[in-house]
């Protein structure tokens, strides 16, 4: 093999991995956080690439200087969801470096910089926003906005940063999206598409709109042995009204609703909920029918006395087409291409006008956000060629 895919893999593997479920806690600004970035940052550094870290912890590793010339970028993320899979994110950290390998052992001079990139915070796990890292430098959030996101514990993002040894600055830096000429993306893939193919790898075509509510359902806490059910105001109970319904109007409008992450005050096993706060997360092929879904689970919950607040929306996006054609035309011009409902900072950076693309690996489980998630290593190995083959076309 002409790179270090497998060392890599196998140096990370253990990082953050829950011995007992095989999944991931990978969440920002942690312990775990720290141990990647310094092994990414090992990683530039090895391979001679110029590392940098953006004002959200975005690191940067270029192969030239993308401030004579933007250059192209590969990358992903290295935190995960809650006992998530081992590939969502690291998979397109290491195929990226693994690519700059190949192309460093054979010689290649490239025309354009090359840049690698791991995003900071991409699931939002700990702080409640997907794509933060990216969101921010593309200005599809405010650094001031993100900076104040909070854990369950209360502590700001701002406050883990400054705890993790960053100097927390809100001023502009324009200059990371400067340095991008196109951001080619490659990921596991997070649903069947590729399965039912015989193939390896697609291209994307664009991510669903979709986006994530915070509902609040009031209930009276009281004694959950001598309340009477005709006097109780049970914020649990409303919460499930409030799922059946998301579910509901999830299947009359062809879209996705998920809740996945649910806070009940005060929290006893023997006390009737006060409140309850939950996220919800829709997702779907058409803006229109995600919305009009949102809408109706809006009006249960606002008919139980609660309330909905979004945060955050990303519309519908089309990956750049000049972009994804030279892309499919440099690995032979038959590989599939594949739409998802997987949101990613590609997708961020397409939004903001960035060229970008992805590739998808193909995942025979169709399972991810969970320790099932799977790539086997011929697929991921046909996954660093074909990046390769990609990152040579676009910068030779
Ligand atoms: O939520 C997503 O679709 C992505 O995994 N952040
Ligand atoms: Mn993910
Ligand atoms: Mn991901
Ligand atoms: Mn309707």
């Amino acid at each position: 093999m002409t790179d270090q895919f497998d060392r890599m893999w196998s140096e990370l593997l253990p990082i953050g991995r829950n011995e007992h479920t095989g999944g991931y806690r990978r969440y920002a600004w942690t312990p775990e956080d720290a141990l990647l970035r310094d092994w990414f940052a090992a990683e530039c550094r090895s391979r001679r690439l110029e590392l940098t870290e953006d004002r959200l912890g975005n690191q940067w590793a270029w192969w030239g200087d993308p401030d004579g010339m933007p250059g192209i970028v590969s990358g992903s993320h290295l935190d995960s969801v809650p006992d998530g899979g081992a590939y969502d994110g690291p998979l397109g950290v290491i195929s990226a470096l693994a690519a700059v390998d190949r192309l460093q052992r054979e010689g290649f001079r490239p025309a354009r910089p090359i840049g690698v990139v791991n995003f900071a915070d991409e699931e939002g796990a700990r702080f409640g926003v997907a794509c933060a890292g990216s969101r921010v430098i593309t200005g599809a959030m405010s650094a001031e906005r993100a900076l104040g996101l909070t854990d369950a514990d209360g502590i700001s993002m701002a406050e883990a940063m400054r705890a993790a040894g960053r100097a927390v600055d809100i001023g502009r830096d324009p200059a990371t999206l400067r340095r991008i000429a196109g951001f080619v993306e490659l990921h596991v893939e997070q649903g069947r598409g590729l399965i039912d193919r015989d193939a390896a790898v697609a291209v994307g075509t664009g991510i669903w709109p979709h986006g994530r509510w915070r509902l609040e359902l009031p209930g009276e806490a009281n004694h959950a042995g001598t309340t009477r059910l005709e006097d109780r105001r049970d914020a649990m109970l409303s919460c499930a009204v409030a799922v059946e319904a998301a579910r509901q109007s999830a299947e009359a409008h062809d879209c996705v609703a998920t809740v996945g992450k649910v806070r009940v005050e005060p929290g006893g096993v023997n006390a009737i909920p006060s409140r309850v706060v939950c996220w919800l997360d829709a997702r779907g092929p058409d803006e229109r029918n995600v919305r009009a879904a949102v809408a109706e689970i809006s009006r249960v919950v606002n008919g139980l006395g609660g309330t909905v607040g979004e945060e955050s929306w990303t519309a519908t996006t089309s990956f750049d087409p000049g972009l994804t054609g030279r892309v499919r035309e440099l690995l032979g011009g038959h590989v599939p291409m594949l739409g998802t409902g997987a949101g990613h900072d590609a997708g961020i950076l397409a939004t903001a006008g960035i060229p970008a693309t992805m590739l998808f690996v193909c995942n025979p489980t169709g399972i991810s956000h969970s320790p099932r998630e799977y790539a086997s290593p011929q697929d991921c190995h046909a996954g660093v060629a074909a990046l390769t083959t990609v990152i040579r076309g676009l910068t030779g």
